[in-house]
């Protein structure tokens, strides 16, 4: 018989399977490219957390690019400084943006450089011939490129487009994706334009990545919430589909437990997607909330066998025998509530409001509730605001 486990051993196991699942991440590199001033930084602060291109370190690596990580962050940004129209200065840099994306191409595919954002103004409405002639050149570097219109305030709001963006778009230019943003909320007159386009961005970048880069991007990346959860349903129903538990034989209830290092695995997996740090505190209510018991006083064994009695069938076979189906259903329940919770948790962070222990623990046991017992395995559509929640 499996050993048991205490909540502090489980809490050990969740923190190793969380560095394992983080050593895993991959890397992504994106090289931003745009005259001085038309918000290259702005818009990477706005995508990335805690403000990259601010607080990151920015190392110069040539005279006109430089590159920005942080300690423990997956993704690294090359940014163009200070590029003027005047000829020669832009041969300098284009000079050395090939340069650089040819010296990442002889290393690993992690280092190499997964994406250009080209960046122009969309409210001066210039687009340059040199601008355009280097785009076209960039084509054969064979790194995916989507043109980002900053600043974009006077999009016609029906159609979602402008004169200036039509014309660009007739222009076949060799990129991926011509997407407008405007990073920051910006204030015209006495109006207030909300930032808007950065959610497309990056769901856009995300599609062009190589696989190496696209957990590290989704991880790193603040501006869509559904992109997280979306990659981290494909993780769990992956997971759950590719265990050994599905077409297993029943296991006897006693061995449930086996389950435990599979969980513990998986919600350390989905925490790291949606790239938040592992904390203790959060992850034990967490555990406790299903568990029925508060505390320290919650055990492998409790929770399972408290995780189980919510599964139509399951729970009338206590001593018995968990089928392969149930073992499944439930750990995909546990997984998808996770993700819910985490979804709900940093929406309310990103509006300001901030829910309590008490409030995300039972949010918890209602949403875990809802997957075990309806057996539902897809995400729930957007719901942007916690229901009020009474559970007994
Ligand atoms: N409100 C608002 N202001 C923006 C936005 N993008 C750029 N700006 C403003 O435009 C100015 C230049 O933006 P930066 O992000 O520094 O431009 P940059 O491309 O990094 O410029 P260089 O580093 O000189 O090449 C700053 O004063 C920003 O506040 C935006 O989306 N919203
Ligand atoms: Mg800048």
């Amino acid at each position: 018989m499996p050993q048991d486990l205490s909540l502090n051993e489980l809490l050990i196991k969740i923190s190793q399977a969380y560095t394992d699942a983080e050593s895993k991440v991959g890397q992504c590199n994106v090289l931003v490219i745009g005259k001085t001033g038309v918000g290259k930084s702005t818009l990477i602060n706005a995508v990335f957390q805690e403000r990259l291109a601010e607080t990151g370190v920015g190392r110069p690596i040539t005279q006109s690019i430089r590159q920005y990580t942080k300690q423990n962050c997956p993704i690294t940004v090359y940014d163009t400084l200070g590029l003027e129209l005047d000829e020669e200065k832009v041969k300098k840099v284009q000079f050395e943006v090939d340069k650089l994306i040819e010296d990442q191409r002889m290393l690993p595919a992690k280092d190499h450089i997964h994406v250009i954002w080209y960046c122009i103004n969309h409210e001066t409405g210039r687009f340059e011939e040199i601008e355009e002639e280097w785009l076209r050149e960039l084509v054969h570097k064979e790194v995916p490129v989507i043109l980002v219109l900053t600043q974009a305030i006077s999009l016609d709001e029906e159609e979602n487009s402008s004169e200036f963006l039509k014309w660009l778009e007739r222009k076949n230019l060799p990129v991926s994706y011509l997407v407008p943003v405007l990073a920051e909320d910006k204030k015209v007159g006495k109006f207030n334009i909300e930032s808007y386009g950065l959610e497309r961005l990056v769901e856009a970048t995300f599609e062009l990545l190589p696989d190496v880069a696209q957990k590290a991007f989704v991880k790193e990346q603040i501006a869509s919430i559904k992109l997280k959860s979306e990659a981290a349903f494909k993780y769990v129903s992956g997971y759950v589909a590719s265990s050994a538990i599905v077409g297993a034989s029943p296991i006897p209830f006693s061995d449930a437990l086996l389950l435990i290092p599979m969980q513990t695995t998986m919600l350390a997996h989905i925490t790291v997607i949606f790239g938040l740090p592992f904390d203790k505190a959060f992850i034990s209510g967490v555990l406790s909330s299903i568990a029925g018991v508060g505390g320290m006083a919650a055990t492998g064994r409790f929770i399972v066998t408290n995780v189980l009695k919510l599964i139509p069938g399951a729970g009338t076979v206590l001593g018995g025998a968990i089928s392969a189906a149930t073992a499944a259903t439930l750990t995909m329940a546990l997984g998808l509530a996770y993700i819910e919770l985490l979804r709900v948790y940093l929406q309310a962070q990103i509006s300001g409001k901030s829910l309590s222990m008490g409030d995300l623990t039972r949010l918890f046991g209602e949403f875990y509730k809802d997957y075990a017992t309806s057996g539902r395995k897809t995400l729930k559509d957007d719901e942007p605001v916690p229901r009020e929640i009474d559970i007994e």
